[in-house]
């Protein structure tokens, strides 16, 4: 005998499957029982992809991971009460980096809402402005389910999840969707057959025309590329003649106009403050300059609108368009003009490398005695001097205690582009952003509000993801301070039967958030205080949640033991640790 929830939960998967959805993660519940085992079935039918996570929070990052390596929406099924609750700070991070997601959370049948049931609460419109979508179903009923009813229920998801309309056409961002369903008793049935697959997956298209954009020297021109902004950004620096500033998890980090250094450039009066306009890509979050470019006078800032909900308008004056075109016709590519970008374009790019060359170099310095490798007196040495004192030093250098410049610069040189790069918020990320060169590679961050919560978690459905759906994906490598990996320690829970994925946790240990210790503030607080507070210290033992999670573990406390852990193979996910001074 089936009941009418296992029939309904069935004709739900079956048509988000259909409209093209991939990965279901769901976590165990009772009002829920009926979604999760119809998805086991689909998994075993080969129709979804199915993660099981014991903690929501843990459940709704990796959804977010899922969708924002895949683009397609991931579903997340919660039991109701607190459980819909704890998928909210992902909820609100998909939110602000416009990254598709439909959460389906069961709930009681409405003749047991409001009366202090137990496990019930209101859920529709708990994620407030967060969900752009919220459907409250009730709870089905004895008899065929209309299964053409819930096939539009579906795609109407999917296609809003996706910024669409139900008629295909995009119409604002991306984002999480809610579908509240309500289940009554029997809340499933042991007996499951499932409907035919009619795959028909929904698509969405921009409908509206891109503005166009002149080419001009005059106004001076940058192209800023925020987090997400992809390689429109660096084409668009190109076809504009202008030099580009990219932020590390841009996706537009790469390219002849790129500039290095920028955050000097840009407090310069002879850089940034020639700037007379501004075409800003994605989501800039990792510097002071770029807002308060943005803000001064005089400045004409073009806002291409990214993924997430708000365009990114520090001014409150920027001219927000869909997508732009560079309009060639207007220009005189090719004659003298051509030379006036060239020379805008070069010395950004130049000023940029040599700045960037100078500060390793008095890193270098200052990285302890022996590490400059001044020649002094080498005169009349003889060549195998020179060379037996050249592997000395070079074999000193990887003794020496990794910094963090040397934590960000390994990673990178590691990374290819069938790897992954996740960045968690929080010093390292801005470290990276100020020191490596440009590479095409992807890396992902949750820069939507830029949270410490969830990163193990994303980092894992981004490894997870693009795992499975290329058989030559490298390695998903995430750079975390000490703090965020400890925020989302639960994360590494993978319960048996779980995918195991190719995953490093790169954890800069340095006893606490200091990037507190940044603040004006540090200067004149008390320092008890300071770290009491904002530091907030601890002594984990960070091998032994390893162990406790059975994770391999790893200590790298030099550059050379940097260098072989991340290159290492491992059989399964591994916790790097490497010890960092305050
Ligand atoms: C959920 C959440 N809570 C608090 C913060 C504020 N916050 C930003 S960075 C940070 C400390 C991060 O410390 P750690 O991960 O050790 O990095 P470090 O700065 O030490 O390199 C905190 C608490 C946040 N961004 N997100
Ligand atoms: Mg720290």
């Amino acid at each position: 005998m089936t009941s009418p929830s296992t029939e309904y939960a069935l004709s739900l998967l079956a048509s988000l499957a259909d409209a093209g959805v991939r990965d279901v993660v769901l976590s165990p519940g009772s009002r829920s029982q009926a979604l999760a085992l119809a998805a086991a079935e689909f998994e075993t039918a080969g129709r979804l992809s199915v993660h099981v996570r014991i903690d929501e929070r843990s459940g709704g990052f990796l959804a977010l991971g899922l969708a924002a390596e895949t683009g397609v929406p991931s579903v997340v099924i919660t039991t109701s009460g607190t459980a819909v609750a704890n998928l909210h700070p992902a909820v609100l991070e998909a939110h602000h980096s416009g990254v598709p997601m439909i959460v389906v959370s069961a709930d009681r049948p409405s003749e047991m809402r409001g009366i202090g049931s137990n496990q019930t609460t209101v859920q529709p419109g708990l994620f407030a402005s967060a969900v752009g979508w919220v459907r409250d179903v009730e709870a089905p009923r004895s008899g065929p389910v209309d299964h053409e009813a819930v096939r539009t229920l579906a795609r109407e998801a999917v296609a809003e999840a996706l910024g669409g309309d139900s008629h295909g056409a995009l119409g604002r961002s991306r984002g999480p969707v809610q579908l509240n369903v309500a289940f009554r008793e029997p809340l499933s049935s042991g007996e499951q057959s499932l409907p035919a697959a009619h795959p028909a997956p929904v698509e969405v298209a921009p409908s509206v025309a891109p503005s166009a954009l002149g080419v001009d020297v005059d106004p001076a021109t940058l192209v800023v590329a925020g987090h997400a902004a992809g390689p429109e950004a660096e084409a668009a620096a190109r076809a504009l003649g202008a030099p580009l500033v990219a932020e590390v998890s841009s996706g537009a980090r790469f390219g002849p106009h790129l500039v290095s250094s920028y955050r000097a450039l840009l407090d310069d009066a002879d850089f940034g403050g020639r700037v007379r306009r501004v075409v800003v890509f994605g989501h800039p979050t990792l510097s002071r300059q770029i807002p308060s470019l943005l803000t001064r006078g005089g400045v004409e800032v073009v806002v291409v609108r990214a993924a997430g909900a708000e365009a990114y308008d520090p001014g409150r004056s920027a001219r927000v368009v869909e997508a732009v075109e560079v309009d060639r016709a207007s220009s005189g590519v090719g004659s003298t003009d051509d030379a006036a970008h060239r020379t805008w374009v070069g010395r950004w790019v130049h000023t940029g490398r040599r700045l960037l060359e100078a500060e390793a170099e008095s890193e270098d310095a200052a990285d302890g005695p022996g590490a400059d490798g001044t020649a002094e007196g080498s005169a009349g040495r003889t060549e195998a001097a020179e060379q037996a004192e050249f592997l000395r030093r070079e074999v000193q250098l990887l003794r020496r205690p990794v910094t963090r410049r040397a934590l960000a610069e390994a990673l990178w040189r590691v990374s290819w582009p069938h790897d992954r790069l996740v960045l968690g918020a929080s010093r390292l990320i801005r470290e990276l952003d100020q020191i490596v060169p440009g590479k095409k590679i992807p890396v992902h961050a949750n820069r939507g509000l830029a949270g410490i919560d969830g990163t193990i978690a994303t980092a894992t459905g981004i490894a997870l993801a693009s795992q499975r759906d290329d058989p030559a994906a490298g390695t998903t490598r995430v750079l975390v301070g000490d703090l965020t990996l400890l925020h989302d320690v639960g994360s590494m829970l993978l319960g048996l039967g779980e995918t195991r994925p190719r995953l490093q946790v790169v954890v800069g240990n340095d006893g606490g958030g200091t990037i507190f210790d940044g603040l004006e503030v540090a200067a004149t607080a008390s320092p008890e205080a300071m770290t009491r507070v904002q530091f907030t210290p601890h002594e984990v033992d960070l091998s032994a949640l390893a162990v406790a999670y059975g994770w391999q573990y790893v200590e790298a406390a030099t550059r050379a033991e940097l260098d072989q852990a991340l290159v290492a193979r491992y059989d399964g996910p591994v916790l790097i640790e490497v010890p960092l001074s305050r």
